[in-house]
């Protein structure tokens, strides 16, 4: 399936229909510009518009998924697996592996989930601190 015949009817776990508007969806298409850093056949990635560490980049599958739910209920295991292995390559790629790094992805609304296209954030550059930071 590539991006021209993305099939939108497919049961969505979790978050509702899955909206080819949304931002990404556009970035995918080439409707808007984004600071690209990696490829391949299962996965984008780019610099988040507002980094929230030195590193901060987002890293989206190729096909249209709402949420993790919806991407492991729906993706094949080829899909899941190249994306996973994607955001290795991308941590590799910026040299994050030793000095270390978070990845991170938001799903709904206790998740605070603002784009709803999946995507996993990855932060680096200097120490990150606890996971939270409030309970
Ligand atoms: P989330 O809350 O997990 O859905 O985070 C969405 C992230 O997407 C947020 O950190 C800001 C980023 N973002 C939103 N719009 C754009 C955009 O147009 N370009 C880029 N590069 N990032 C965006």
């Amino acid at each position: 399936m590539n991006i021209e015949n993305w099939n939108l009817d497919m049961p969505v776990a979790g978050l509702g229909p899955y909206d080819p508007q949304n931002i990404f969806a556009r970035i995918l298409r080439g409707e808007l510009p984004c600071n690209r850093i990696y490829e391949d056949d299962y996965a984008l990635a780019f610099h988040d518009i507002h980094p929230r560490a030195p590193v901060h980049v987002l890293i989206i599958p190729k096909l249209p998924y709402v949420s993790l739910a919806d991407f492991t209920a729906q993706a094949s295991p080829e899909q899941i697996g190249g994306f996973f292995k994607a955001v290795g390559a991308v941590a590799k790629q910026l040299n994050l592996e030793a000095p270390g790094y978070r990845i991170l992805a938001n799903m709904g609304a206790h998740g605070h989930q603002e784009v709803p296209h999946f995507h996993v954030h990855l932060f680096g550059g200097r120490p990150l601190g606890p996971m939270l930071v409030e309970f």
